[in-house]
This record gives C-alpha cells, sequence and structure tokens, in this order.
C-alpha cells in the first residue's frame, strides 16, 4: 500500500522543459519517478539506502522493532600524513629497468620495478552503526514501507503496528553539518525507543550533559584486505601524529514523554514525537599536517522544522538544475526491487533508467562536499574494518570515473574535493617523483588516500609492477581541473588552481620520457593498466615500454596545456617544450586484428575480455580520438571493443558505455547500459565479470564499487548530449529504446547549460543557456531554427550544424 506523507499530497506536476509545458504529470507517477522504495526492510547492507551531506553518510536499513544507521565520515582513516622518506633506494634502480625494458627483457623488467615500490596506503573507515530499538505491542507489522527520496534526499520508514502508524525519517543536512532522525507516530505518546551506537574501531561510551557520546582514536595503520597479516590493524596511543581522533554524538529532542540517558545510549519512553541529532566529526587537519587537537564538531542550536527547510533548500539547489525522461513509462506501483527483477527479464523501464541517473547525481551530491576528500571507491559509505582494496582512491580509473558526471550533469561544485587532494598530491607527489626516479614536477601512482600518497604502493616488492607501480595518475588526475574549465569557462581558475598544477604534472611527464631508437618519446617503464602481454610465444610480462595509454596521457595533457597557454597567454618557453614533446610522441598503432594496439608492439593479451580498457583513454575520457576527427582510428577503437566483448566488473561496462557512446553507437551502449543495470546479490570479489546493481542500485564490481554508478550516470549523458569536438551534438548516440523523451540542465563544454526535447528519436526543441561568450555549434540529425534570429542549421556530410555567437546571460531557442 502506497501511504502519502505531507510532501506527496496529489499534487499536479509540471515539468517545465523549454520554457513551456511538455510534459504534464500527476504525482504518484511524477514523483516516484526520484525515489527508491522497497516494501520490507533491508536485510543486508546492499539493501540499504544511502543518505549524506558530502561528509557525514549513513546507510538506513529501515528496521521495524530493531533499526540500523550505518555512520560514516569522509575523514575517517587509518594512519597519518606520508613519511618523508619511503624507498630511497628506489631510484637506484631505473637504469637498469629503463635497459631491461628497452631490451625486452621483461622478467627482469618485473623484478627491478618490484624494488621501487613503495608502502600500502592507508584505509577509509567505519565510524560505527546507531542501533535503534523500539518497543512496539505484540501486534504484526502492517503498511510498510521504505523508500530514498533523491530529491528530498530524505529516507522515510513508514509502518503500522497496532493501529498506530509510525514514520522514521533520516537525513544530513549539509547547512548545519548533522545527521538528524526523526519518529512521529499517530497516537499520543507511542513511541518508546532506546538508541546506542556500535563500532568496529577502538571507542569509549559516554553520557554527557545532555548528550551521549562514542569517541575513539583510528588505527594508525591498516593492512588492506588483500593482504595478509596477522596484525592487520594497529594502534598506536601514543603517536598523535598516526591516528585520527573521531567524535559521534547524540542528543535527542522530543514532544512528551520522558528522556535518561547512560554510558550504554539514550532511553526514550512514552514521546509523541522525537528528532535525533547525530553530530560526527574527527580532528583530520588536511593531508599534509598531523590530526591535531579535539574532533571538529559543528554545534547545532536550531528548530526542526528550519533545519528540514534549510536542508530542502540545500539539496534541491543542486538536484533541481536537472530533470530527465527518457520515453513514456508504466512507474506502476512495483517496488525498486520488483522493477530491477522485471528488468532483467528484458522488461523496457525508462523511468527505472532516469531513475538510476538521477541516483547517480544524488550519491555525488551526498557524497562529494568535504574539501581534500573526494567521493572514494566506495563514495562515503562502507561498514567494513578492512573494505575491499582499502575504499581509498584508485587512480588508474576508478577515483576519475567518479568525476565523469560531475560537469556534464550540473554539480559542478562537487568537483572540489578532488582540487583539493590534486594540490596536495602536488606537494607529496614532488617528493615522490625525486625520490623514486630523480625526476622534475609531481607524480602520483596507482593508490592514494586521504594523506595524499603519492608513492608506488606494494609493499615494497608485494605489488605486481602492472598497477602498483603505474606512474601515470597525476598527469591522467589533472584531467578533472582542464575539464572543469572547459565547462566553467572560469579563468581565474584555470589561472590560479588548474595550470600550475597541470604544469607541474607535465614536468614530470616531460622528465620521464625518454627516445626509443628511433627517438621517438616513450615512457619506460610501461604498463597498461592492469593487463599483461604475451610474448615470444608464451612467456607472460607486464611491465614494457610506451603503452598505448600512457602515451594518450602525455598526449592529451599537452594539448589541454597548449589550450589552456591560449587561453591565459604567457609560459611560452614551458609551453614550446611541451608542444615539441607532443610531435615526437611515439605515435598510436593499428595491430594485426585492426585494433588498437594496446602495448609498444603488437602483443595479445593472456586475457582478451581483460576489464580494462586503458588502451581506449584517447577515445573516453579523452578527446585525442573520435570518430569526426579520427575516424580510422575510431574504427580500431571499435574493433579493440569488440575483441573486448560486453562482460565485465561495473565500472568497466561503465566505461564501455561510455565508449560505445562516443563511437556513436547508441543501441551498443544502451546493451551494456542494461547490463549494467543486471539486479545482482554477490559480495565476493570477482575480477572478470558479474558487474551489475545491487538492490539498493548500487554498483557491483562485485563488491560495491560506486565508480560504476558514476560511469553509468555519465554514460546516460554522454548518449544524449557531447560536446568534445568543438561543438555540441545532441543525441549523438540516441539508442532505439528512447524514442521519445525530454532532458533540462545537462551542460557541454564551453560552457552551454542545455534543455531538448525528441520525438521519433529527433531533436524537436531545444534550449541554450551560455554562461560565457562563445561561438556555438550545435550538430543534430536534422535541421532546426534558431527561433529570433532568422538563422537556420546548413546541412553537413554528417547531419546539420548551426552555428550563432552565443552571449552569456541570453536564453536561445532552437525549434523546428
Ligand atoms: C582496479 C581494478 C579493480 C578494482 C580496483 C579497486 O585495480 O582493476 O577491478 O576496481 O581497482
Amino acid at each position: 500500500m502506497y501511504i502519502y506523507t505531507i510532501m506527496e499530497k496529489r499534487i499536479v506536476m509540471k515539468i517545465r522543459i523549454l520554457g513551456f509545458c511538455i510534459l504534464t504529470a500527476t504525482t504518484n507517477v511524477t514523483a516516484q519517478e526520484n525515489r527508491l522504495w522497497y516494501d520490507a526492510p533491508a536485510k543486508i547492507w546492499t539493501e540499504a539506502l544511502p543518505v549524506g551531506n558530502g561528509r557525514i553518510g549513513g546507510m538506513v536499513f529501515g528496521g521495524v522493532r530493531e533499526e540500523r544507521i550505518g555512520l560514516n565520515e569522509a575523514t575517517l582513516w587509518s594512519g597519518g600524513p606520508v613519511p618523508a622518506s619511503i624507498n630511497p633506494e628506489a631510484r637506484q634502480y631505473l637504469p637498469a629497468l629503463r635497459k631491461a625494458v628497452m631490451e625486452e627483457d621483461y622478467p627482469e623488467a618485473d623484478r627491478l620495478a618490484r624494488k621501487m615500490q613503495g608502502v600500502w596506503s592507508e584505509s577509509y573507515l567505519p565510524l560505527g552503526d546507531l542501533v535503534i530499538r523500539q518497543e512496539l505491542g505484540g501486534g504484526a507489522v502492517s503498511d510498510y514501507r521504505r523508500e530514498l527520496n533523491l530529491r528530498d534526499a530524505v529516507a522515510r520508514t513508514l509502518y503500522r503496528v497496532d493501529g498506530v502508524q509510525y514514520s522514521r525519517e533520516v537525513f544530513v543536512s549539509a547547512p548545519d553539518q548533522v545527521m538528524v532522525v526523526r519518529w512521529t507516530c499517530d497516537r499520543v505518546g507511542a513511541l518508546n525507543v532506546t538508541i546506542g551506537a556500535t563500532s568496529l574501531l577502538r571507542n569509549e561510551k559516554k553520557a554527557g550533559a545532555g548528550y551521549w557520546e562514542m569517541n575513539g582514536k583510528a588505527p594508525a595503520h591498516v593492512e588492506p584486505s588483500y593482504v595478509e597479516s596477522d596484525n592487520p590493524v594497529v594502534y598506536d596511543d601514543n603517536n598523535p601524529c598516526r591516528g585520527i581522533r573521531w567524535t559521534m554524538r547524540a542528543r535527542v529532542a522530543n514532544k512528551g514523554g520522558l528522556v535518561t540517558m547512560d554510558t550504554s545510549g539514550i532511553t526514550v519512553k512514552g514521546a509523541s514525537e522525537l528528532v535525533l541529532y547525530v553530530s560526527m566529526g574527527t580532528n583530520f587537519k588536511g593531508a599534509l599536517r598531523c590530526p591535531e587537537g579535539e574532533p571538529n564538531m559543528q554545534v547545532v542550536n536550531k528548530p526542526f522544522e528550519r533545519m528540514w527547510a534549510d536542508h530542502l533548500a540545500d539539496v534541491h539547489k543542486y538536484f533541481d538544475r536537472m530533470e530527465l525522461r527518457l520515453g513514456e513509462t508504466q512507474i506502476g506501483m512495483s517496488a525498486t526491487d520488483e522493477r530491477l527483477a522485471a528488468y532483467a527479464k528484458g522488461g523496457a523501464d525508462p523511468g527505472l533508467e532516469a531513475l538510476y541517473f538521477q541516483y547517480g547525481r544524488y550519491l555525488l551530491m551526498s557524497s562529494s562536499r568535504t574539501p581534500g576528500a573526494p567521493a572514494n571507491l566506495q563514495g562515503i559509505w562502507n561498514a567494513e574494518l578492512r573494505a575491499p582494496w582499502s575504499s581509498n582512491y584508485t587512480s588508474n580509473i576508478n577515483v576519475q570515473m567518479n568525476y565523469w558526471p560531475v560537469e556534464e550533469c550540473n554539480l559542478s561544485e562537487m568537483h572540489a574535493p578532488v582540487f583539493g587532494l590534486l594540490e596536495a598530491l602536488a606537494v607529496t607527489g614532488k617528493r615522490a617523483a625525486e625520490e623514486f626516479y630523480g625526476a622534475p614536477g609531481w607524480v602520483v601512482h596507482h593508490n592514494t588516500d586521504i594523506w595524499a600518497l603519492a608513492t608506488p604502493v606494494g609493499d615494497k616488492g608485494k605489488g605486481e609492477p602492472k598497477w602498483a607501480n603505474w606512474p601515470m595518475g597525476g598527469a591522467w588526475m589533472v584531467r578533472d581541473l582542464w575539464e572543469h574549465f572547459l565547462f566553467t569557462r572560469d579563468t581565474v581558475f584555470l589561472r590560479s588552481t588548474a595550470y600550475p598544477l597541470m604544469k607541474g604534472a607535465a614536468e614530470f611527464v616531460l622528465g620521464w620520457l625518454v627516445p626509443d631508437a628511433e627517438g621517438r618519446l616513450v615512457t619506460a617503464p610501461s604498463m597498461s593498466p592492469e593487463n599483461d602481454f604475451i610474448y615470444a610465444d608464451k612467456k607472460v610480462g607486464d611491465v614494457s615500454v610506451a603503452t598505448t595509454m600512457d602515451m594518450g596521457i602525455c598526449r592529451d595533457l599537452f594539448d589541454a596545456l597548449l589550450e589552456a597557454g591560449k587561453v591565459l597567454g604567457g609560459d611560452s618557453e614551458f609551453l614550446a617544450r611541451a608542444g615539441e614533446a607532443k610531435k615526437k610522441l611515439f605515435p598510436y598503432q593499428v595491430g594485426s586484428q585492426g585494433q588498437l594496439q594496446e602495448w609498444y608492439k603488437d602483443y595479445p593479451s593472456p586475457d582478451p575480455h581483460h576489464r580494462h580498457v586503458s588502451h581506449l583513454y584517447s577515445l573516453y575520457p579523452a578527446d585525442e580520438i573520435s570518430v569526426a576527427r579520427t575516424p580510422d582510428l575510431a574504427k580500431a577503437v571499435e574493433k579493440s571493443l569488440e575483441l573486448r566483448g560486453d562482460e565485465g566488473t561495473g565500472w568497466s561496462m561503465a566505461w564501455k558505455v561510455n565508449l560505445w557512446a562516443r563511437l556513436r553507437e547508441g543501441n551498443h551502449a544502451y546493451r551494456l547500459f542494461r547490463n549494467l543495470l543486471r539486479l545482482t546479490r554477490e559480495n565476493d570479489i570477482n575480477m572478470h565479470g558479474g558487474g551489475g546493481v545491487y538492490p539498493n542500485l548500487f554498483d557491483a564490481h562485485p563488491p560495491f564499487q560506486i565508480d560504476g554508478n558514476f560511469g553509468g550516470t555519465a554514460g546516460i549523458a554522454e548518449m544524449l548530449l557531447q560536446s568534445q569536438d568543438g561543438e555540441l551534438s545532441l543525441l549523438p548516440a540516441l539508442p532505439d529504446a528512447w524514442e521519445e523523451g525530454a532532458f533540462r540542465g545537462l551542460v557541454a563544454r564551453g560552457g552551454f547549460v542545455v534543455d531538448a526535447g525528441w520525438k521519433k528519436g529527433k531533436v524537436t526543441t531545444a534550449v541554450i543557456r551560455p554562461r560565457a561568450d562563445g561561438v556555438c555549434r550545435v550538430r543534430t540529425a536534422g535541421p532546426l531554427r534558431l527561433k529570433g534570429l532568422g538563422l537556420g542549421s546548413k546541412k553537413t556530410t554528417d547531419g546539420w550544424v548551426l552555428t550563432f555567437n552565443a552571449k552569456k546571460g541570453v536564453r536561445y531557442v532552437l525549434g523546428l
């Protein structure tokens, strides 16, 4: 049964697209679109519903007599600042390693690379669980429903016992930096609740004056879950610099009834309404400083109603920038897990697809608002002390994928935590470049953490070089800065933040490149994350020379700098060096199968369906290869994708959605996207496939990894709007399944905010709102007219193009 809450009263929703109302619907259809819901409590973590304000996170199970809310805080990690010296011997092996790869002595290369490894990253930690018990009569539970309303960023649980209607709402306020849990019931004095908490971390609990608290000092180190260790979780009470201190503080406001507290928690008897405020904080002081002093806790002193109103204003500001309709949908009354099950059987559900898209935006808003702490491998939601891959930042695809939708899906502000981390990485990465290679600039390898670890990982020889030694993380991550500029045209940001960081990453690359026998610039050693190659018949190697991804990253970075130089002017000497180096880079190669070659030589892989598609970097996320500008290379990419196949882990399929979209193969992109939405309950690590979604729509690698959610969201955007070729391409890869639809608020490079509506696969109306002045070229499959200016699109060999001089602040309406 569906129970309406106050905010869901039957209202007529008008979705305003293109300035006039083209879609009208009544709620319980429209309002449900941005809602996940279920008719039973979560039994396992991947059924629980995530809430968060970008720093404080909660996982709401929706229990009746016993409720569990997982608690997280974005800065609660093990460890402390990166030590000054990690492996001072490393650099002495570089000349021999270079010689080995040039001479194709790959076993020797692997052996030497292991000598150049550093330490494991630290781990993102779970703070604990709120454990709530509600005393109810012995009657059966009826009318149960739990839901996550994405637009309002609130999780609700509703049920009826012995004729009493109960509700519990959980949200995390960004303006007030607090988690709020609110109970109501429709019988006076019916709320009898005890509230306590547990933690896997060492902790102390105490009842203070009007509050209840749990606090502790995090471990000085936690070993990754894939490392065997007798002592994986190390506490060090005497070292203030290693071990973040953390606090969780709870207080309640009640209407009616009696509240008591002791060390075990809070007891509420006979209340009619109850609000629980949970503050959380740590004494993290930034990547480069020792944690210090008391945990940072914001004091809140606001009536609930104002806090709720301020929360709504905050989340609506971001969420409402975008709407998406992918066609008529029979949303019906099915619960989200039932819809997923029907979808897995091949059912059409464009509403579910749009919900998944908005969920990605919701997750980014909820996990990426803490300076210096971007969304990690699990966003901010983690229940395990030794989470898979330490729930850290993996920079050979995963952390970058987290931010693929951020600009295009109109959440530019959520990008800032990445820039903060990059500032810190430029410092630690400079030390790493010097210590490990004697190189200039700054470097990041395959993992980083809240302390901005920049050295190789691997614990001095235990990691496989194909991932542990990969040194291109920084050069890839600075793409985020450049993209932020392209979407915002913020030249102050470009000058003061982006350019210096991009330049530092490029200085490393310039120092790292060496000439091969023919004088072409190559990276050596070089890995294609995380794939192996077969050479000399049956031998398997991993470290070689000039992988295609390395060359793509260098080319892309130099190009971005040269473009940035045109905007900013100056720095001509450095830019000339970058330009010269770019010309000498080892070029892309097409292999014997017509594929884009992955390595310097046309080596096959022992795992032809490997989940990584590192060599296709230059098509997406970068744009060095394009159907329009480099059609032959685009064909080679297509061949490579065919050879890799459509299976994969969650993030692998999400990457392929974007790649197929860039190839303008909408139906193939859509096929991959459907696989990404395949319902699974598998939690065991699978490196070869099995990706999909859990009942709560979290991406399954498996296990849970949030990158697939963000990559999938970006993939939908990429099917609807692209802007990498100096123009806006509307519906560049529209699948047949989305014959009709509309979006409002996608963003294109150049800083154009775009709305569009389409029928029978053709754009019928569009609105463009420039954030900056500039030439706007709009490519569509059919002709359009620019209303009011008497301009029409011109036929080209490939669709129609409409060009006009766009002015910031003006609203341009295009129609048939
Ligand atoms: C990379 C991937 C794995 C996993 C890990 C976190 O190493 O190859 O599949 O996503 O990151």
